[in-house]
């Protein structure tokens, strides 16, 4: 891979670096054998205390949220900012890589440009935001959406596994939620926000290649089903007489991943929590309820088949004589990447070696919260196997060293 035009930027050095950084933090969690750091718990503190460091190490100036945003922000001759960002929550028995990369990032090009001295005409925020999974309270991006000035402030009243709100939450991580208002950009002060995240899927490594660029983020429907049976003795109840509320969700489940491989590829459905309430293994089970995960590239495509798989569920519902309850909790549509921002990435990425692929995002981002305030941009890296959400995520320090430097790149040739 050639290396970088600029002869200042080394990319083998600030992969290094970013490896470091990565398994640093990677290393704050809330259990000692498996990663996990939900929004505004004491890992998440953990984690912005350790950002916050490498923000101020990198000479920025850090500043923080009622939403536990981390900001480190860098000076520019020019009154807009360019944004750069991503997460540093994780989901359970999580990956090092997801989220925090995108973070690491923007702090190590920062200080490229804190390091030269001369002002940028813009000045650059980093951002760390701590609400991109969803997995403490069932809304999800309140961070970034709070920071674009779209904060839903009825999620205040959402109570996590422990019945702790969201609005307590915030109180117990030591801020104010009559501050959130003033997390929000002030409209026009943004020109552009960018993130750099691992691809999370198979195809650059299937292509050999290190980067890509993004061209949108898939659009998500979130669904939780309810299927209301009758409990009853495993052992005294004829089958035929059964309403088996888990039997209905196990054809649910199939009728879901059976529509979805219909589709050949546009949309992707998953089932990926399930609640038994009252679960024993001599009991016929009475109330089952789960998740499904509708995404597509296409928002015709998402609406379409959900639908269909309303319509499928209800008639298997009618004939197992079950209660059925469906509530949509997230429906978010499909998010364009700006076309410039688009085309300065590619150029980055081909200052850099690499031939500019561009390619959907199947999974969510915050530049989906942040496409409301201003244009979105994302940099895609390569990461082994395509895996993620997994403890096996991983992208090598030589790609991650191409990303920073093409984002180097990018924001050198950036016009706010
Ligand atoms: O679900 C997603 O796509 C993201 O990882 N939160
Ligand atoms: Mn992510
Ligand atoms: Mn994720």
């Amino acid at each position: 891979m050639a290396n970088v035009i600029r002869a200042d930027v080394n990319p083998a050095a600030i992969g290094a670096r970013a490896e470091q950084m990565i398994n640093t933090l990677g290393s704050v969690s809330a259990e000692p054998n498996r990663l996990i750091r939900t929004f505004l718990s004491p890992a998440h503190r953990g984690a912005a205390d350790l950002v916050s460091k490498w923000m101020t190490d990198a000479g920025l100036t850090v500043s923080e949220d009622a939403l536990g945003t981390v900001r480190g922000s860098l000076a520019g001759s020019g009154p807009k900012r360019l944004l750069i960002g991503s997460h540093i929550d994780t989901v359970f028995e999580a990956g090092m890589f997801d989220g925090p990369f995108g973070v690491i990032a923007g702090i190590l090009a920062a200080e490229h440009f804190a390091r030269i001295g001369r002002p940028l005409p813009f000045g650059i925020d980093v951002l760390a935001f701590g609400d991109e999974e969803g997995v403490r309270y069932s809304a999800t991006l309140a961070s970034s959406s709070a920071a674009a000035g779209h904060f839903d402030f009825s999620t205040l009243e959402l109570v996590d596994a422990e019945g702790v709100s969201l609005a307590e939450a915030i109180k117990q991580y030591g801020k104010d939620p009559a501050d959130i208002a003033a997390a929000a950009y002030v409209p026009g002060t943004a020109a552009a926000y960018v993130e750099v995240h691992i691809e999370q899927g198979p195809v650059l490594e299937y292509r050999k290649q290190p980067l890509g660029v993004v061209n949108s983020i898939a659009g998500q429907t979130y669904l939780n089903v309810e299927l209301l049976g009758e409990a009853g003795h495993a052992g005294t109840v004829p089958m035929l007489l059964r309403r088996d509320a888990l039997a209905g969700a196990a054809e649910t489940i199939l009728s879901a991943e059976r529509m979805a491989r219909d589709t050949k590829g546009e949309v992707v459905a998953t089932v990926g929590h399930m609640h038994i309430p009252a679960a024993a293994s001599n009991v016929i089970a009475g109330t089952v309820a789960l998740t499904v995960d509708i995404r597509s590239g296409s928002d015709a495509a998402r609406n379409a088949f959900v639908e269909g798989f309303k319509k499928e569920i209800r008639e298997m519902a009618d004939k197992r004589h079950l209660g059925l309850s469906i509530t949509t909790t997230r429906n978010v549509p499909t998010t364009p990447c700006d076309q410039a921002i688009q085309d300065g990435l590619a150029a980055a990425v081909a200052s850099v070696g690499g031939e500019p692929l561009k390619l959907a995002s199947g999974a969510g981002h915050d530049g989906t919260a942040m496409a409301k305030l201003c244009p979105i941009g994302m940099l895609f890296v390569r990461c082994r196997d395509g895996i993620s959400h997994n403890p096996a995520e991983y992208a090598s320090p030589s790609d991650m060293g191409l990303a920073v430097a093409a984002l180097i790149h990018f924001i050198e040739g950036f016009k706010p």
